[in-house]
């Protein structure tokens, strides 16, 4: 089901604080594949046995193997359209913030003035035995595979693994900005992971209407102050912000 842009354009354009909420659809087009859909990462493994803490002790090689894959691609890849257009909508309201699942750091490349990074990102490491010495996660500390500290220890990505807390500082930002936002695009997330689902439904709670940007269905569609948008990420977001404030 889904709703008309048109309608969708004239409530971008009417709001006054919009925030968006982005998953892994939202880089899709840009090359980078996301967690549960036909071609996600967790297609040929488990959550629980590439993205947690016990993983990393138990097989460090295998999952610095996949974390390695991620970085070097990400070196290659580029905020397509849609990430611009939120840059560009945050030009017509309120700078548009943006709070994200993604660890892959393209909104803030595409020029996003306020990112809330939820789940961390793949900019830097720590050591697993001093949990405050963390280093500059590039090409070069990825030569060795587990990357070491120089104590030894194995070092782990700055991401938010499954069992983990997520930082507090971001998701209470996230969860402010849900607070008093008047509108929030929730775009390219299949709203499975916890706690970062709790944001829309703040939004939702607090009265926000929310503008679902998805090429699936989720928990979300058809519920109350829920406009769905079907399509891709990439596409529907330059139509949108066109339509909003262009034509
Ligand atoms: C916590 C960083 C508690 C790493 C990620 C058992 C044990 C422990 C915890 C749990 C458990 N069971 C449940 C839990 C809670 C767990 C959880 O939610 N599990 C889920 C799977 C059920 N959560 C946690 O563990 C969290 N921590 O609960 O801690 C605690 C508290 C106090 C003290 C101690 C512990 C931590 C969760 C964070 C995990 N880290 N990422 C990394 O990236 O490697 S999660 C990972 O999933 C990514 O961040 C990803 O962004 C996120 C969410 O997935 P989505 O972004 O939605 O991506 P997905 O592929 O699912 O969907 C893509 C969507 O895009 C689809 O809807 C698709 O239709 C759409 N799409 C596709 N193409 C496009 C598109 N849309 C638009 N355009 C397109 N082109």
């Amino acid at each position: 089901m889904s709703d008309g842009l048109e309608r969708a354009a004239a409530v971008l354009a009417a709001s006054r604080r919009p925030v968006a909420f982005t998953g892994a659809g939202m880089s899709k087009e840009s090359g980078i594949r996301t967690f549960r859909g036909e071609d996600g990462y967790w297609r040929q493994y488990r959550a629980e046995d590439l993205a947690s803490l016990e993983a990393i002790r138990r097989d460090p090689r295998t999952v610095w193997t996949w974390y390695s894959q991620r970085l070097l691609h990400n070196e290659s890849v580029q905020p397509h359209a849609g990430y611009l257009a939120l840059v560009e909508a945050g030009e017509y309201a309120d700078g548009l913030p943006v709070i994200t699942q993604n660890v892959d750091g393209l909104h803030a490349r595409a020029g996003s003035r306020e990112v809330v990074e939820l789940h961390g990102s793949l900019r830097s490491a720590s050591c697993t035995r001093e949990v405050s010495r963390s280093f500059p996660l590039n090409r070069e500390l990825l030569g060795e595979i587990p990357p070491r500290c120089p104590c030894g220890a194995a070092l782990r990505p700055d991401v938010v693994l499954f069992g983990e807390p997520l930082p507090a500082a971001p998701m209470e930002r996230a969860l402010e900005l849900a607070a008093s936002c008047d509108l929030m695009l929730v775009v390219g997330t299949s709203m499975v992971v916890y706690p970062a689902a709790m944001v829309p439904y703040r939004a939702l709670e607090e009265g926000a209407e929310v503008l679902e940007v998805n090429t699936e269905p989720t928990v979300l569609t058809g519920e109350p102050g829920v406009m769905s948008l079907r399509g891709p990420a990439g596409g529907v977001l330059p139509e949108l912000v066109d339509m909003a404030w262009r034509s």
